[in-house]
């Protein structure tokens, strides 16, 4: 994203996206593609996903359309983060709680085949190769569900004048929902988009789309993916110089 001196000579270019309840309007310079722990840990056999007893097998159909809205996204110079759930080595920021629960014989912490399970820096914890980011995108690690507890994401948007989020990733009724909930008092508007969000369960997914949009959108708005890029086409570079942190 521009620095805020040099923004206001950014072109606005709003575009209104076919979306439930209404269209979803945004441009495309002040919105950023946000793609929630998409890691080996939630969508492979092993990882703490399928240690919670999951048919981790539900999460792969979003990887293709994804992809798409990923490649789209940094075709038009969005803003780009993925968030990753995971844990500090020592644990020291896994709440008791958290590790207590679901009575797990393979705990977080514990070594599992792809590693330590939910722990920063394992193979588990890595995004799926398909979705790697790409240098000077944002990797934002999360303690919780949502991309807001404990983290800085607030204050990265913010410094880089995004007001909307399109958000993917997994899974819909657990992370995607706490931080769409979350962005929505904070004052974002957010686009989920149908297709790029999964749940291990094909009625909280039903249901969870629905939650969203319900009441006038009262968390947000529902699309599929080919709404966004058809709203955007022809696909516009914005040039614009990505937001970075340091050690992602
Ligand atoms: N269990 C489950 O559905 N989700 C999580 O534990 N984390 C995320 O959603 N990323």
């Amino acid at each position: 994203m521009l620095p805020e001196s040099e923004r206001s000579s950014t072109p606005a270019r709003s575009v209104a996206v076919a979306a439930t309840p209404y269209p979803f309007e945004m441009d495309p310079a002040t919105t950023a593609l946000v793609i929630i722990d998409m890691q080996r840990d939630f969508l492979y056999p092993g990882g703490f996903g399928a240690l919670l007893g999951n048919d981790v097998s539900m999460l792969l159909k979003i990887v293709e359309p994804l992809q798409a809205v990923l490649a789209f996204a940094r075709a038009c110079g969005m803003a780009i983060i993925h968030t990753r759930e995971g844990h500090r080595p020592d644990l020291a920021d896994c709440p008791p709680s958290k590790l207590a629960r679901g009575r797990l014989d393979t705990p977080i912490g514990a070594e599992g085949p792809n590693g330590r399970i939910l722990v920063r820096g394992e193979h588990g914890h890595g995004i799926i190769d398909e979705l790697a980011p790409l240098g000077g995108e944002i990797v934002l690690d999360k303690p919780g569900k949502g991309a807001f507890f404990a983290t800085d994401l607030d204050h990265i948007l913010r410094n880089a004048g995004v007001t909307h989020l399109v958000v993917t990733g997994v899974t819909t009724e657990v992370c995607v929902h706490t931080t769409v909930r979350e962005a929505n008092d904070r004052g974002f508007e957010c686009l989920v988009l149908s297709d790029c969000v999964a749940s291990y369960f094909a009625e909280f997914q039903e249901v969870g789309l629905r939650m969203i949009a319900a009441q006038g959108g009262i968390f947000g708005w529902v699309a599929p993916s080919q709404d966004l890029i058809s709203a955007m086409q022809p696909p516009v570079e914005l040039s614009l110089v990505p937001i970075t942190t340091q050690g992602a």
